[in-house]
């Protein structure tokens, strides 16, 4: 059995303490340690009360999600909290850090709760489609109301130790040593033989909102907005009505077995459980081991203070890491830190950051035009135009006056990171650090090793997306890297469907509903449809040359359309806004383009548009498997939901596809292949593999 709980005796109070490293999930031997450890304390006519608290950075992370699915050893945790709700000397939970889902469920189980200022609480599980099924849905609503609790629970963010006392979660904060202070705290509690406080023997929080429906309605209204497509909240909403109506709180809790239950058969459930473990699965390099030596990082330098050196800038100074900022010309320089501040400042406006911290921010940030003035950084990342030659001269200019030691960094987003490493003498330190834009809001970093990247280097980078709150993916060094090589078919096939008879429109909602946050012409549209048209000017690329897939966004741009910065693209903005509208013009300029190039259009299903869009990112992700580009497929899924909106729901799209079943989409990719022939459509040999030893991507997951 996995954890354990420690007894011990302090004059009369029992001590239990789990210990379950590093965060104290309920496991088997937590579960078994809980009831033996009260069983033990009634019994024992020493005893006269108990206090339990946590070893370590946490009190209870909660359930043990890795038991999920899996046939469960030890006492069931309903059986370890009735033991404890019932029991007939006082509990007091002494939280000293973490207290999460199940483990703020047993403390709410405790009599009293007393709390470390920092220890965060929180119902997380939500984000993990599922809802507080240890009694949560149940006891909380009486403790602080409907209307309070839906809140905590619907947005499972986490609180800290003062605003859980001011909420009537904790009893009382307490500094300094927690155990010593929930000790003393049921030496009080016996002293003045205060009676046991049951939660579940309340009421009057609950009646203050009976046959109150609107509350409900208002909370189905905000969490389908909020929380689009999720199944666990509209189950939360039901369990805590079940709390204010019902009454009764073994009804209650029987509403909240089988909202729970139905939770836990949900695919989401699983998908989202699946994405937990990837998140931190990826820091995890095989040849890379948790104590490669790493350098600190305390100063940053940033070439370029355009849309993505701003945002990388931000991203840094965000966490206090002071940045020196370089542009070409004091001018541009001035534009990129004047856009800088100015973020900052809608922030202010927004109430989502104050004078002080933007001051604090803009403190530690120095613009330079002089390369020498980015000698004292540990690293330093190039956000320069993209295109290999440039970045090559701009990787001279670097090696020039980095400190030895330096992590030397290109924010490319899918050129050669070796022909960047082989323009110094230093291969070793550089990498890429392919951060999404809006660098300083996207979670997901891209880290690239060239052949030469040293581990130290590799290590390094890794950490430093970590501390910039960014989820860090390795990938190797080949054109596109993971996320941009698998997104090349999509855009492509999005492309070709419209010209066989989809609108952009069509297209763009069928994905909508899918659950990515916005449609491939929408994206086209926010990203610029200009950059590929410019880039292929410069070329000097012959009309005719131009791929078919690119001909209706470079005639958008020649008639100067180039997405929401013009507020016009495939969609047209109206001033000041970002929700495009569907253009009669487009279509027909969509039409015309089919019929410029032959192609007769048809009907095209939105179920076609799905797998023709889809099945390419999970054709070219089995190739980056087999290619050794990605490390495991669960990395190909964090890229995907962190960097291109994936939907979290589906658990990534190679998560998705085996949910799906590999049969059935190499089927479909055998039929594509027939009708439309190319490169996108010939199977991956590691997709046939599966299929014909009748294994799934996460098989590969070990
Ligand atoms: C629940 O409670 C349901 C109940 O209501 C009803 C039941 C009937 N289980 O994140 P870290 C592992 S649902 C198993 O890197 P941090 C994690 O995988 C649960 N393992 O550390 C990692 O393993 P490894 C509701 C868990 O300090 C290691 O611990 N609770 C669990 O950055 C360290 O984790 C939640 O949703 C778990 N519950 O953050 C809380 N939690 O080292 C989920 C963690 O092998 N957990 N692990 O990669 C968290 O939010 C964060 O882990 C926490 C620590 C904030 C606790």
């Amino acid at each position: 059995m996995k954890g354990t709980v420690h007894y011990e005796l302090r004059d009369n109070i029992a001590l239990m303490t789990i210990d379950n490293p590093p965060v104290n999930p309920l496991s088997s031997g937590v579960r078994q340690g809980l009831t033996d450890g009260i069983t033990q304390a009634l019994a024992d006519d020493n005893v006269a009360a108990i206090v339990l608290t946590g070893a370590g950075r946490a009190f209870i992370a909660g359930a043990d999600i890795s038991e999920f699915g899996g046939a469960a050893e030890g006492p069931s945790l309903h059986d370890c909290l009735t033991a404890m709700d019932d029991a007939s000397k006082p509990i007091i939970a002494a939280i000293n850090g973490t207290a999460f889902g199940g483990g703020l469920e047993v403390a709410l189980c405790c009599h009293y709760r007393v709390i470390a200022p920092s220890a965060p609480v929180g119902l997380p599980e939500v984000k993990l489609g599922l809802l507080p099924g240890a009694g949560g849905t149940q006891r909380l609503p009486r403790l602080i109301g409907a209307a309070k609790a839906l809140d905590f629970i619907l947005s499972g963010d986490p609180i800290p130790g003062p605003v859980a006392l001011e909420l009537g979660i904790a009893d009382e904060v307490a500094e300094g040593d927690i155990v010593e202070a929930g000790i003393a705290f049921a030496q009080r509690i016996v002293a003045a033989g205060s009676p046991i406080r049951r939660i579940r023997d309340e009421s009057d929080k609950l009646l203050e909102d009976r046959g109150n429906a609107e509350l409900f309605d208002q909370a189905r209204k905000n969490s389908a907005r909020r929380m689009r497509k999720r199944f666990a909240p509209e189950m939360i909403i039901q369990c805590i009505e079940a709390a204010v109506n019902l009454g009764d709180f073994d009804a209650g809790m029987k509403v909240e077995g089988e909202c729970f239950a139905q939770c836990m058969k949900h695919p989401q459930r699983e998908a989202l459980i699946h994405t937990f473990f990837s998140e931190r699965e990826v820091a995890k390099i095989p040849d890379v081991p948790r104590d490669t030596p790493t350098q600190d990082i305390q100063q940053a330098g940033v070439i370029g203070c355009g849309t993505m050196g701003g945002g990388i800038t931000m991203s840094f100074l965000n966490v206090g890491i002071p940045v020196t900022v370089l542009e070409l010309d004091q001018e541009a320089l001035d534009r990129g830190i004047g856009v800088i501040k100015r973020n900052y400042d809608i922030q202010v406006k927004r109430g989502r950051m104050s004078e002080t911290e933007v001051d604090q921010r803009m403190a530690i940030l120095t613009g330079t035009t002089q390369y020498e003035d980015l000698g004292s950084a540990d690293v330093i990342i190039e956000a320069v135009y993209e295109n290999i030659d440039v970045k090559v001269e701009t990787f001279k200019k670097i090696e020039a006056i980095a400190k030895p030691g330096a992590i030397l960094a290109s924010n490319t987003s899918g050129l050669d990171v070796d022909k960047m490493g082989d323009a110094t003498s230093r291969p070793e330190s550089v990498i890429g650090l392919h951060f999404f834009s809006p660098a300083n809001v996207m979670k997901l970093l891209e880290v690239v090793r060239g052949s030469k990247t040293s581990k130290e280097t590799i290590a390094t980078s890794m950490k430093l997306g970590k501390r910039l709150n960014k989820i860090a993916v390795l990938s190797g060094n080949a054109p596109g890297f993971i996320g941009n090589r698998m997104l090349a078919g999509y855009t492509r096939q999005a492309g070709e469907i419209i010209l066989q008879g989809a609108t952009p429109y069509q297209v763009d909602n069928a994905l909508l509903k899918f659950g990515m946050p916005m449609g491939p012409f929408q994206m086209n549209d926010l990203v610029g449809l200009d950059l590929g048209w410019r880039a292929r000017q410069l070329a000097g690329v012959n009309p005719e040359d131009v791929p078919i897939t690119a001909r209706v966004a470079d005639k958008l741009c020649n008639m100067e359309r180039f997405g929401q910065k013009t507020n016009r693209g495939y969609y047209i903005y109206p001033e000041g806004s970002r929700a495009g509208q569907a253009d009669p013009e487009v279509i027909e300029l969509v039409e015309q383009t089919s019929a410029e190039l032959g192609i007769t259009r048809r009907e095209i299903a939105d179920e076609e548009v799905l797998k023709r869009c889809l099945y390419p990112l999970i054709n070219e992700g089995a190739r980056i498997l087999e290619d050794g580009i990605a490390i495991r497929p669960c990395d190909i899924d964090i890229v995907y939901i962190n960097g291109y909106g994936f939907p979290e729901v589906t658990g990534g799209p190679m998560f998705w596809a085996d949910q799906q079943g590999l049969d059935n989409i190499l089927a479909d990719i055998k039929k594509f292949q027939e009708e439309y022939g190319g490169d996108i459509w010939k199977p991956a040999p590691l997709l046939e593999k599966l299929v014909s030893e009748g294994k799934t991507f996460a098989s590969l997951q070990s």
